[in-house]
């Protein structure tokens, strides 16, 4: 059984390491929800099988999967992918997994935030999400590991940290008064610090351009290590996205790490703009309160949606104009590391890519 703990991660003296530690181990869950993955979500499986294919070389990979597709799960995923079954309303790992942090006695435990569906009732992208906010703990049950319960609305992927006291975050996000309205800025800072094990939160303004998030970190800028980080970039100034890097870029060349290091930014080149054809369009089940897919709607691909894996790193491939180049930074910025690219397009139609739907489970 999983013990839940009335204390704080910090307390206890416990840290979220930095992704670029290593792991034991990657969650996944299993697309299958047709008003959210076209075509009942079969170009989605392929791309998730794909993700899981790639990672679980470097990290070996859990994939969540209902009742109903577990055996076609089975059938499609590498053997060595371990296929468990669970209810959950959607496929986001990252927002709704355990943020999982260690202590220095190897014993590793897991936070289990508040989830509300990227905003409940004021602009969430669908409702219910009740098996969605149990799979934190369903996933810390299968691990054997302890679990706290942060008491703060608060997804995976709208955090990111170096495990050495600093928490990247967007105000967009976590200032949003669809997450925890009755939290100031300063309550929100506390909590982060005392549930990641950290000293000094980062804030960035806005999230990507048209990001349905309410703008997750995750996809704008992430840690590579310690005082570096990776931003989504343009050069265009008539592109939306331009003032929303430009302004994270004067934010992060201002601010110092809680070890007091200036950052080194590296800048990752936006693929498109990349929009919704009518044809995937068509493909997706409108339904009345979940999020729309309509033809020529912006989506927000960026190349900082990767995943960190111990001996690979797996970015989405998005746009051949720019596949390349991004690859050959990240192949710059993680030199002990292979870098992977998988068709990222059917993941980014869902609203989010290859970091938003892993979650890293690192080592103890
Ligand atoms: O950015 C992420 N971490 C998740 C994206 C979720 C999109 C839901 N449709």
């Amino acid at each position: 059984m999983s013990t839940t703990y009335d204390s704080t991660p910090a307390a206890d003296g416990f840290r979220m390491p930095g992704e670029f530690e290593p792991h034991e181990g990657c969650w996944m869950i299993w697309p299958e929800r047709p008003d959210n993955w076209r075509l009942g979500g079969k170009p989605a499986q392929e791309a998730f099988a794909a993700v899981a294919a790639a990672i679980h070389p470097s990290d070996p990979v859990t994939m969540a999967v209902s009742a109903a597709q577990f055996e076609h799960a089975r059938g499609v995923l590498p053997a060595g992918v371990r296929v468990v079954e669970m209810t959950t309303d959607d496929s986001w790992m990252r927002d709704v997994g355990p943020s999982f942090v260690v202590n220095g006695a190897g014993e590793r435990r897991g936070v289990d935030w508040v989830f509300n569906a990227w905003g409940g009732m004021e602009g969430g992208l669908y409702w219910p999400w009740d098996s969605d906010d149990l799979v934190a703990r369903k996933v810390l049950e299968i691990e054997a590991a302890g679990r706290y319960r942060a008491p703060i609305v608060l997804e995976g992927g709208s955090i990111h940290v170096d495990g050495e006291g600093t928490v990247l975050t967007t105000e967009e996000c976590l200032l949003n008064h669809n997450r925890n309205p009755s939290l100031s800025r300063e309550r929100i800072e506390e909590t982060l610090c005392a549930f990641l094990g950290a000293e000094k939160v980062l804030w960035l303004g806005a999230g990507s351009f048209n990001d349905e998030t309410d703008g997750h970190v995750d996809n704008l800028c992430c840690f590579v290590r310690p005082g570096v980080v990776a931003l989504h970039w343009t050069d265009d100034p008539a592109d939306p996205q331009h003032a929303i890097s430009v302004d994270a870029l004067a934010r992060l060349e201002g601010m110092t790490d809680a070890r007091g290091r200036s950052l080194e930014v590296h800048k990752l080149p936006m693929p498109g703009p990349l929009l919704i054809s009518e044809e995937e369009s068509r493909g997706v089940d409108q339904i009345e309160g979940t999020m729309p897919r309509l033809p020529g709607d912006r989506l927000a691909g960026s190349y900082a949606n990767f995943y960190i894996g111990t001996s690979r790193v797996v970015y989405p491939l998005l746009d051949e104009r720019t596949d390349d180049d991004a690859g050959a930074i990240l192949e710059g910025l993680f030199p002990g590391r292979e870098v992977v690219g998988v068709p990222g397009r059917e993941i980014l139609l869902g609203g989010g890519n290859v970091h938003c739907i892993t979650q890293q489970v690192p080592r103890a």
